[in-house]
């Protein structure tokens, strides 16, 4: 492996409380009751493709024009709770393992589908770590298409064969494999099947476990 690439909400910080609660907030203007189980369905996927996730439970309908100004509605929200960010949010096992990759040289990139993914590692002093960064505003495709991956890839300058992805959500997974990249579940071993291993949260692993599992894997492929 030589580059290492983390998804941000659900991997890094856990900001999908913050944007349940401004969705939650939303549906209810259109009197649908958003439950934690649809907001599972929202994690990895992009701001209007979540509202048209939400409108397609509420079975409601409507433009363009109308769909924009919602999503901006939610996203003045959910900019609301992140503003209130501090480090002391940083999910378990992060920095040390930030820490691990950089003091041993790997390159180190961020894959967030969120257009907030700069803002929110501004907020919990991370940024610096990051070689490479890819966020909501510099792709076409939401995961599960691959190309929020191959485009962090490209810009590290590292094959995707030698690349190891960290997703918590369904659709990265799947967006992952898509790329052709090995990939750590991070969350529930069942939802997250297509990864090549699924662990609690990062605090589970080091650079040398990592490494083993990874060798190991290789050593029994051929
Ligand atoms: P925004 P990730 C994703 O972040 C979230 O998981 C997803 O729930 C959210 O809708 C998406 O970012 C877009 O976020 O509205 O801030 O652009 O998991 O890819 O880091
Ligand atoms: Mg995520």
């Amino acid at each position: 492996m030589k580059a290492f690439i983390f998804d941000l909400d659900g991997v890094i910080v856990d900001t999908a409380k913050y944007h349940y609660l401004a969705w939650k907030r939303l549906a209810k203007e259109f009197d649908f009751e958003l439950s934690e189980l649809d907001n599972e369905r929202l994690k990895g996927v992009s701001r209007i493709d979540s509202l048209d996730i939400i409108l397609r439970l509420a079975g409601k309908q409507m433009d363009q024009a109308k769909k924009h100004e919602l999503a901006d509605k939610k996203n003045t929200w959910f900019l609301e709770y992140v503003n209130n960010m501090t480090p002391a949010e940083i999910l378990p096992g992060s920095v040390n393992l930030l820490e691990e990759l950089k003091t041993a040289s790997f390159t180190i990139a961020l894959a967030s589908s969120s257009k907030n993914a700069r803002t929110i590692l501004n907020k919990i002093q991370l940024t610096d770590y990051f070689d490479v960064i890819v966020d909501g505003t510099m792709i076409t495709h939401s995961k599960p298409h691959p190309e929020i991956f191959i485009k962090a890839a490209r810009l590290a300058g590292v094959p995707a064969n030698e690349c190891l992805v960290f997703e918590d959500a369904e659709a990265g997974v799947e967006a992952a494999v898509h790329a052709r990249m090995r990939c750590v579940g991070i969350g529930n071993p069942d939802r997250l099947h297509k990864a090549f291993i699924a662990v609690s949260d990062l605090s589970r692993l080091n650079l040398q476990k990592i490494q083993s599992l990874f060798q190991h894997a290789d050593t029994v492929k051929s």
